[in-house]
């Protein structure tokens, strides 16, 4: 079995210890971090995640996964951050309230800094009012939401009414992301896109910096 496959077989089985081994070993091997995460642990997270649905894993099971895939991003964080050309923009990350889940967030504001944007990611379960608030501080241009439960995602939603409200709708775009997020939904609650995945999330990010403020 190659490093990679070992890899996602040890994050599915919750092995941290040999999860955090792999992980350096496959960077020794010369994977670059987007290919560790694309080629071993996103896929795992999702087989982690179909095993949970079905009733095949319980959810401190999916939580020692999650763990796991932790550590194995303290090793690839740095990686993907390494600074490109500062664009200068500021974005404001953040899983929306009530939402508990931050790896795919932590790996998006990872990469947009990687990308050379200014991010200031709030964590987890944010209400909509600091959202607004750290929009308003940090003058961002960006505001970028994610969401992974169906039930969470509305709050999106309820970010951008209130970004209404202030009236600081038109300074700043917004992007959202997470495993339920369709474009229907963007167009829905009046986001400015989506993105499914980190990569596309920097190339979104650009895109939405260089238009004008409406
Ligand atoms: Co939860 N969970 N979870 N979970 N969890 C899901 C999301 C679920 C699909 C599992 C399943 O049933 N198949 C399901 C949601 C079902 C639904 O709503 N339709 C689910 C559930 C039900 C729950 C609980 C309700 C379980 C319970 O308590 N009974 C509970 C809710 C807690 C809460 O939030 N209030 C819960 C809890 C947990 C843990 C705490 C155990 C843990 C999270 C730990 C943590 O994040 N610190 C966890 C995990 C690990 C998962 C799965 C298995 C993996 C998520 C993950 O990290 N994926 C997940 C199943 C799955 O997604 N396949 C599941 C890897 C990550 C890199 O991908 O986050 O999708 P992702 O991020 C991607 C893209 O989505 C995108 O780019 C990222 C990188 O490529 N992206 C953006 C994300 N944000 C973006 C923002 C952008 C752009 C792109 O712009 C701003």
């Amino acid at each position: 079995m190659n490093t990679l496959d070992e890899l996602k077989t040890k994050l599915i089985d919750m092995d941290v210890q040999k999860v955090v081994d792999l992980t350096k070993r496959a960077l020794d091997e010369g994977f670059s971090a987007e290919e560790i995460l694309g080629r071993a642990l996103i896929p795992a997270m999702d087989i982690v995640g179909d095993k949970f649905e079905c009733g095949e894993r319980f959810l401190p099971e999916m939580l020692l996964s999650a763990n796991a895939m932790k550590e194995a991003m303290r090793l690839l964080r740095p990686l993907l951050a390494r600074a490109g050309a500062k664009t200068q923009a500021k974005v404001v990350m953040g899983s929306v309230e009530g939402d508990l889940h931050d790896i795919g967030l932590n790996i998006v504001s990872a990469m947009l800094e990687g990308g050379g944007f200014d991010v200031y990611n709030l964590g987890t379960d944010v209400p909509a009012e600091q959202f607004v608030n750290a929009v308003r501080e940090h003058n961002a241009s960006l505001l970028g939401m994610s969401a992974l439960l169906t039930t969470t995602m509305l709050n999106m939603k309820v970010v951008i009414e209130e970004l209404h409200n202030s009236g600081i709708r038109d300074r700043v775009k917004v992007m959202v992301g997470g495993a339920q997020v369709t474009q229907d939904f963007v167009n829905e609650i009046g986001a400015d896109g989506s993105a499914v995945e980190a990569g596309s999330a920097v190339k979104l990010a650009r895109q939405l910096s260089a238009q004008p403020s409406t």
